[in-house]
Parts: C-alpha cells; sequence; structure tokens
C-alpha cells in the first residue's frame, strides 16, 4: 500500500464508520419513532374509550331527566285532572242545591196560591149566598111593602107582581147618559166582576160611545180600574161583549195598549176615561149595566 493509499484508507474508513453510526441513528431514530406511534395509538384509543365513556354518560343522563320530567309531566297533568274532576263535581252539587231549593220554593208558591184561590172561591161563595138571602128578604119587604100600600087604599089585595124583583134590581142601577149603571168600588177579579153584575140582574158594563164615557167619568174614582165586559179571550185580539156576545163596536184605547202583556192582557179596563187590556187575574173597581144591549 502506498502512503497514498493508506493516507486516502484512513478518511474512507472514517467516512464509512460515519456512515455506519449514521445508519446506526437512523435505525434508533426510526424505532424511537415506532415506539412513539404506538405510544400514541394508545393514548388515541384510550382517549376514544374515555370519550365513548362519557359519551354514554351523557346519553344515560340525558334519559333519565327525560324520563324524570315525563313523570313529573304526568304528575302535574294528573294532578290538575284530578282537580278538575273535583271542581266539576263541587259546581254540579252546587248547581244541584240550587236547583232543588229553586223547586222547593216553586213548590210552597204553587201551594200558597193554591190556598189564596180556594180562600177567595170560598169567600165568593159565602158573599154569593149572603147576596141571595139579603135578596129574598128585600123581596118579602118590598112585597109586605104592596101589601100595606093596598091595605091603605083598601083596594083588595094583589099578588106582588113577577117583575117585582127585576124593578127592585133595577132600582139599584142609576140612570147614566141613556142608560143605567151601577158602579162598584170593590176590587175584585174580572170573573167575579162579571158574576157580579149578572146576580144583580145586570152584565158587566161596556161603554157604547165617547158620550157614555163622557157621562160616567164623573161618577168614576181618579187613577182608578174599572173592569168592563168585553175580552179577547177567545181568540186573541177579537175583543167580544160578554153581554151581547158580539165584538166591542166601540174602543177607546190608551197609548200603548192593547199590548197582550206576556200573551195574558184578555180582560179590558177603564182607566182615566180610556181603555187597555189587562191581566184577568188582577184586581178592579167594576161597572155593571142593566141591559145588554152592547
Ligand atoms: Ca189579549
Ligand atoms: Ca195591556
Amino acid at each position: 500500500m502506498s502512503p497514498n493509499e493508506s493516507e486516502l484508507r484512513s478518511p474512507l474508513n472514517d467516512f464509512v464508520q460515519a456512515q455506519d453510526r449514521g445508519r446506526d441513528a437512523d435505525n434508533e431514530i426510526k424505532s424511537k419513532l415506532e415506539t412513539l406511534e404506538v405510544k400514541i395509538e394508545k393514548v388515541q384509543a384510550k382517549v376514544e374509550g374515555q370519550l365513548q365513556e362519557v359519551e354514554n354518560k351523557l346519553a344515560e343522563q340525558l334519559h333519565g331527566v327525560e324520563a324524570k320530567l315525563e313523570r313529573q309531566l304526568q304528575e302535574v297533568q294528573t294532578n290538575l285532572e284530578g282537580q278538575q274532576t273535583k271542581m266539576e263535581a263541587k259546581l254540579e252539587d252546587s248547581l244541584l242545591a240550587v236547583k232543588t231549593k229553586l223547586e222547593g220554593q216553586q213548590v210552597v208558591l204553587t201551594k200558597m196560591e193554591n190556598s189564596q184561590a180556594k180562600l177567595e172561591e170560598n169567600l165568593l161563595a159565602v158573599q154569593i149566598k149572603l147576596e141571595a138571602q139579603l135578596q129574598v128578604v128585600l123581596n118579602q119587604l118590598h112585597a109586605l111593602s104592596n101589601k100595606i100600600d093596598a091595605a091603605k087604599v083598601g083596594v083588595p089585595q094583589q099578588a106582588a107582581p113577577a117583575s117585582a124583583t127585576i124593578t127592585f134590581e133595577r132600582s139599584s142601577f142609576e140612570r147614566i147618559g141613556t142608560r143605567y149603571f151601577r158602579i162598584v168600588n170593590e176590587e175584585v177579579l174580572w170573573n167575579y166582576a162579571e158574576r157580579r153584575c149578572r146576580e144583580m140582574g145586570g152584565y158587566l158594563a161596556f161603554l157604547q160611545n165617547e158620550e157614555e164615557i163622557n157621562a160616567i167619568i164623573p161618577k168614576l174614582e181618579k187613577n182608578k180600574y174599572y173592569w168592563l165586559g168585553i175580552n179577547d179571550q177567545e181568540n186573541e185580539g177579537h175583543f167580544v161583549s160578554v153581554a151581547s156576545q158580539k165584538p166591542a163596536p166601540f174602543l177607546k184605547w190608551a197609548e200603548g195598549e192593547p199590548n197582550d202583556s206576556n200573551h195574558k192582557n184578555n180582560c179590558l179596563y177603564l182607566y182615566n176615561g180610556k181603555m187597555g187590556d189587562g191581566y184577568c187575574s188582577g184586581k178592579a173597581f167594576f161597572i155593571c149595566q142593566a141591559d145588554n144591549e152592547t
């Protein structure tokens, strides 16, 4: 080997050695890198595992919260429904109680009305009986007076004329205008007034024209209702005279009348010179007439 050669060999060797060393270093780095990679993979797997765990836990908790909320909602709903049912039941009870109470009051009212009607009927019967008795006594007195008169003038006794009763009854009516009337200042139902006039031998009166109204007004009390013998009980709006059974030929309505209030105004009254339809079950004074012309 030439010195040159040996001189050259040394650096070459150095180079080769250096190269070997470099290779070793490379291998080492590579191996370290591989180890690192494995470590990273492990960490990654671990992190992924933990993440999954956290996710699962969260999902579980969420589920739990949802279920709890649903339960609470259900509870609230059940509670509300219960309260509603309770309130409904309570309301129904109260309504029923009120209804029962009202019905009870109605029964009492009906009973009272019935007993009042009965009482009025009894009173009417007694009054009619007394009036009939009075009539008999008056007739006897009248006959007796005739007898006395006949005895006084010395003529033979005559039986009292058959018309004596009528004559007497007529005498209780007064001439107002061209006809005979009797004004009774006693407040009674329309039916009763109608009956009373017939008991007296007349009819519940009707006024034929303006002159008769003008003639009778001074005999009547102001602001008082007087029943007249006209009604539309048979046929609504068709006012018929109870004396003649004919349609009323003359009507002088007050303002707003006739209004058939509540479909129950069927009996005619006179009030301050004008007429109106009133409740037959109301009470008023009344006027009788002796004839049945109208
Ligand atoms: Ca009517
Ligand atoms: Ca009326």
